[in-house]
């Protein structure tokens, strides 16, 4: 099975990217964990990029704060998917990193999630690879299924205690 990165600006976002080593977890994905700054280590940035195809992976989720251009960095020099995860670790709450890193330009695409949007990040980066693996669309559909029991077990719940 194809891998998946998770990728941080700096150690301090590890708590915000926990989110996705769990979700990848969760469907068995195989993954790696790294910090890598697009500005405090360039030269990194650009390597682990340009070797993530011919290394096994299939997406790289690239989460960070502030001035946030960790995920155009890395989409800048491959053409796997990357998907990014502004963080709010500023003054600006976040809205300085969505916005470093939703708007790229055209032909260098970066799949944004919301802020501090991990988990949603790795789900995405596992419908990727799931295209091309039916066991773990499986797991992603069952996890769907149980997502919409627990609502319905709510709505139940909260509708009895209104009647
Ligand atoms: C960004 O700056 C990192 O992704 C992090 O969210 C933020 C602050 O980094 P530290 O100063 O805590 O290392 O590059």
């Amino acid at each position: 099975m194809k891998r998946v990165a998770v990728v941080m600006g700096s150690d301090s976002d590890l708590k915000t990217m926990q989110g996705a080593v769990d979700m990848l977890k969760k469907l068995e994905i195989p993954f790696s964990v790294r910090v890598i700054s697009a500005h405090r280590t360039p030269d990194a940035a650009r390597e682990f990029a340009a070797s993530a195809a011919g290394e096994g992976y299939g997406a790289i989720i690239c989460g960070a704060g502030k001035a946030a251009h960790l995920a155009g960095a890395f989409a800048a020099n491959t053409i796997l998917p990357v998907i990014g995860v502004p963080i709010k670790s500023s003054t600006l709450d976040g809205l300085d990193a969505l916005l470093s890193t939703v708007q790229m330009p055209s032909g260098m695409p970066v799949a944004t999630v919301a802020i501090d949007g991990s988990s949603n990040a790795a789900l995405l980066a596992a419908q990727m690879i799931a295209l091309s693996d039916e066991a773990l669309a499986g797991r992603i559909a069952e996890l769907r299924r149980a997502q919409t029991e627990k609502v319905l077990a709510r709505d139940a719940e909260i509708r009895a205690q209104f009647e």
